[in-house]
């Protein structure tokens, strides 16, 4: 190869070397003696995007000559955290580059640490679209990830006294190596004005004037698949005002105002909506959900028409898949563009629309469902109003016609919601209509959207409603964040392991191994102390390594009860304090997660968890028994931290809430145990790893539902558990909060009136439940080979294996097939 070509993309150590000095130099143009870890950590992920752009040309190239489908992932969120070491691990070049970077006295895993952790998502539904990305490039499906390039990711959480604060986190300060800028593909995207009607051929004709219009710029990171083979594309907009100054106001003093327009369009792609559970409900959302939807349909019909003449073939050519309704005003994008601009008949549109899309439902929390007030919709985007309104008559006329009359059922398949003095449009409900299939995230969660939310679509239409039960790519989540455990996993079932996960079954066989155990026991044990070094640094408190690591990260929410694990943390500290002599099995309690800025209880539950901590951390009775800690700033980076050291996984939502769940997929294959309820995918993971390797505890979706029918009261449950009531009564009364005993009175008062989520009826049962957990750690080999058994039996939750589903059932695309 020529010295040049090799800078590109030679792979031995020195090509490497060669290629970060010349980055370092001719890139970051800085010389070695001045350069900071930022400008090496620049300098390398330069070399290594060289090495990723071979591999997306041919993709490009591949898909554009063989007029394969492509599939279109449309998502508000990709929490896609660093992606370093997601292009070394998949290019096959980290210990490459570690030795290459070695040689110039820089440390590649110091580097790590200094790339910003992308934060373009919330939680679960955001890494969700990350994890298929990947999955996607792996199996060579032709695939584009939209969504918004927010200047402004997941907020930045500190931990003040113990209250959750947030601050901006604006990643993209110091530039962005693995995006490419492509101002050259930007769309004209309207809002607001008005719609006229003429004749053209005897009929309708409709032309909307928007009065605003805001330009939306893509920006390109490649996704790079397992062992390079392939390179997708992940397109972020970002919002640039069409006209970025007044002039003749700037010329008469007017300098701020002549920049209004600029703000207003801009504040688009500002920051990423920080909430999961409650619709945002303001303006600014539908707009971010409008400008990107329609930026993508533009762009998608745009490659369309470069290729067919017209887009009668479009459903052949493209799958969109709607990540949640949060891009569902897409569909009715499509059809304007499809009727309006390109003159289709509306029956061909609809049909084309509907063969085109895909919905993902996330959840059936009715506060998390979206819906917007037709006066908003019909002021901020009118032609689409108008459009709402026939696709609804047109649906409803057809179901009359087939001889539906139940005015309940009309009501709830209606796509308008009457009713609260204001109409509104139902986005899953619009997002069903226009789809030709609809899918859950678990087993469970898809039969209980057959029975609730979408129970009369889906009696009309029960063919299109089918399971996807999430999954994770093993790449990030057991490659790149356990190599200690990949390696030993590589040494007993060989390297087909990396490639295919069900060779992962045949270390069942060795579940009972005392060598094996003692070498994944010492990779764990290795994990653990890198955590507590973490933990350390970050909160002050020490921690033991060869303490059970209890871990629960995620949202803070009250579905996801980390309110009863404190209780039962609260109960089990009562519990050592009472007869410290005896046997505890040593525990470190973890929590990690964010909370919404506006949501005011789960801000109270870290502050109790810092409490609790802060109590339990200073009693020395229970020293060397319990340690409780709350990590800050949880975000991708730092779970790829928590899980490899997890002995005990924490998924404890109240049965019927928590849709999947991809947390619990993580810790089982790093070999936690998991305790928790028989809700989302928890089922699924019960089944596969076995009633012996796993916590089952509590209420099942269907008892939660006939308690919630009963009206049963939570003081009773309380009363008839003294060990509940003694935890309730010291939360209630400020034995953590001695500095404002008022602190969780109301919220202990909420949870015996309402107690909503069940966390009292459930408490006795956890409880139990953590003190088998307790028996079994006390076991060693018997713990140990459980752990083996999760490792073993989870190779299914591989989201390579959920993308396969997808392109099988839902987009009818080919995958690559396993080497
Ligand atoms: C409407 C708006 C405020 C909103 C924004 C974000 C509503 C919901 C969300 C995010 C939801 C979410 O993350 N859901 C999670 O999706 C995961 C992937 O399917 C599931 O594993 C998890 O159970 C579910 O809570």
């Amino acid at each position: 190869a020529q010295p040049d070509d090799d800078l590109r993309t030679g792979n031995s150590v020195e090509a490497l070397r060669g290629a970060v000095m010349a980055k370092l130099a001719y890139a970051v143009g800085k010389v070695q003696a001045d350069a900071s870890d930022r400008d090496w950590f620049l300098a390398t992920a330069l070399a290594v995007r060289d090495r990723v752009v071979q591999g997306w040309q041919r993709s490009y190239h591949t898909t554009n000559t063989g007029g394969t489908k492509r599939v279109y992932y449309m998502s508000l969120e990709f929490l896609i955290g660093r992606l370093m070491f997601d292009a070394l691990t998949n290019l096959g070049l980290t210990d490459t580059m570690r030795e290459a970077l070695s040689g110039l006295g820089v440390d590649l895993d110091k580097l790590r640490e200094v790339e910003p952790d992308a934060a373009l998502g919330n939680g679960g539904l955001g890494r969700l679209a990350a994890c298929f990305m990947e999955s996607m490039a792996t199996l060579a499906v032709p695939a584009y990830g939209y969504g918004i390039r927010y200047e402004n990711g997941l907020f930045r959480q500190v931990v003040k006294d113990g209250w959750q604060q947030e601050y901006p986190e604006n990643w993209l300060s110091f530039g962005n190596p693995w995006e490419f800028a492509r101002p050259e593909i930007a769309y004209d995207i309207g809002f607001g004005g008005h719609v006229e009607t003429h004749q053209v051929d005897g009929a309708p004709r409709y032309e909307w004037f928007p009065s605003e219009t805001v330009e939306a710029v893509a920006y390109d990171t490649p996704v790079v698949g397992w062992r390079g083979h392939h390179v997708n594309t992940l397109r972020l907009w970002s919002a640039r005002a069409g006209d970025p100054l007044r002039l003749d106001a700037f010329n008469e003093g007017d300098h701020v105002g002549a920049m209004a327009d600029r703000v207003k369009a801009e504040a688009i792609s500002k920051v990423l909506y920080p909430s999961d559970a409650t619709p945002a409900g303001q303006e600014l959302r539908l707009r971010q959900e409008y400008f990107f939807a329609a930026a993508s349909l533009q762009d998608l019909v745009r490659r369309h028409l470069k290729k067919y003449p017209d887009l009668s073939n479009l459903a052949d050519q493209a799958a969109i898949q709607l990540n949640d309704t949060h891009p569902a005003i897409a569909v009715v994008e499509l059809m304007r563009l499809l009727v309006d601009l390109h003159g289709m008949a509306w029956d061909d549109a609809w049909r084309i629309t509907q063969a085109t899309f895909g919905y993902t439902n996330h959840t059936l929390l009715p506060e998390a469902l979206e819906t917007w007030p037709v006066p908003l919709m019909e002021r901020m985007l009118p032609r689409h109003m108008q459009i709402i309104y026939l696709v609804n008559a047109l649906h409803l006329d057809k179901l009359r016609a087939e001889g539906h009359s139940d005015v309940d059922v009309m009501r709830s398949v209606s796509i308008i919601a009457e009713g609260w003095g204001q109409q509104r449009v139902k986005m899953g409900t619009l997002a069903f209509i226009g789809s030709h299939r609809i899918n859950g995230v678990s087993a469970l969660h898809t039969d209980l959207m057959r029975q609730t939310v979408f129970r009369d679509l889906n009696a009309i239409y029960p063919d299109r409603i089918n399971n996807k039960t999430n999954g994770i790519t093993f790449r990030r989540w057991l490659m790149e964040a356990n190599p200690a455990l990949t390696a030993i996993l590589v040494d007993v079932l060989g390297k087909a392991v990396l490639d295919d996960p069900s060779h992962l079954e045949k270390l069942a066989q060795h579940a009972g191994d005392p060598a094996l155990q003692a070498r994944l026991k010492a990779a764990k044990r290795d994990n653990k102390a890198t955590l507590g070094g973490i933990i350390a640094a970050r909160t002050g408190i020490q921690v033991d390594p060869d303490a059970m690591f209890d871990i629960q990260i995620k949202r803070i929410h009250e579905y996801k009860r980390q309110h009863l694990n404190l209780l039962e943390t609260i109960a089990l500290y009562n519990a050592i304090r009472a007869e410290p002599w005896r046997d505890w099995a040593p525990r470190v309690k973890v929590f990690a997660g964010k909370a919404a800025a506006s949501y005011h209880t789960a801000k109270l539950i870290i502050k109790l968890a810092n409490d609790v901590a802060r109590v339990v951390n200073d009693d020395p009775t229970v020293r060397g028994k319990l340690k409780v800690v709350f990590l800050p700033n949880y975000n991708v980076s730092l779970a790829e931290r928590i899980i490899p050291a997890a002995d005990l996984s924490e998924q404890i939502s109240t049965a019927g809430m928590e849709a999947s769940g991809t947390g619990n997929m993580k810790l089982a294959l790093n070999g936690a145990l998991t305790i928790g309820t028989l809700d989302g995918a928890n089922v699924e993971i019960k089944e596969r790893v076995g009633d012996d390797n796993i916590f089952i505890f509590g209420l099942t979706a269907e008892e939660v539902a006939a308690r919630h029918r009963s009206g049963l009261s939570a003081r009773e449950t309380i009363a008839n558990s003294p060990r509940l009531a003694e935890v309730m009564e010291a939360v209630s009364s400020g034995v953590f909060s001695p500095d404002d005993t008022d602190r969780y009175r109301d919220f202990a008062n909420a949870l015996r009136d309402h107690d909503h989520f069940l966390v009292t009826a459930d408490f006795d049962d956890y409880y139990a439940a953590q003190r088998r957990v307790d028996a079994l750690w006390r076991d060693q080999a018997a713990w140990w080979r459980a752990s083996i058994m999760n490792t073993a039996r989870v190779g299914w939750f591989s989201s390579d294996r959920t993308i396969g589903e997808y392109a099988r059932d839902i987009w009818d695309v080919p995958v690559r097939a396993a080497e």
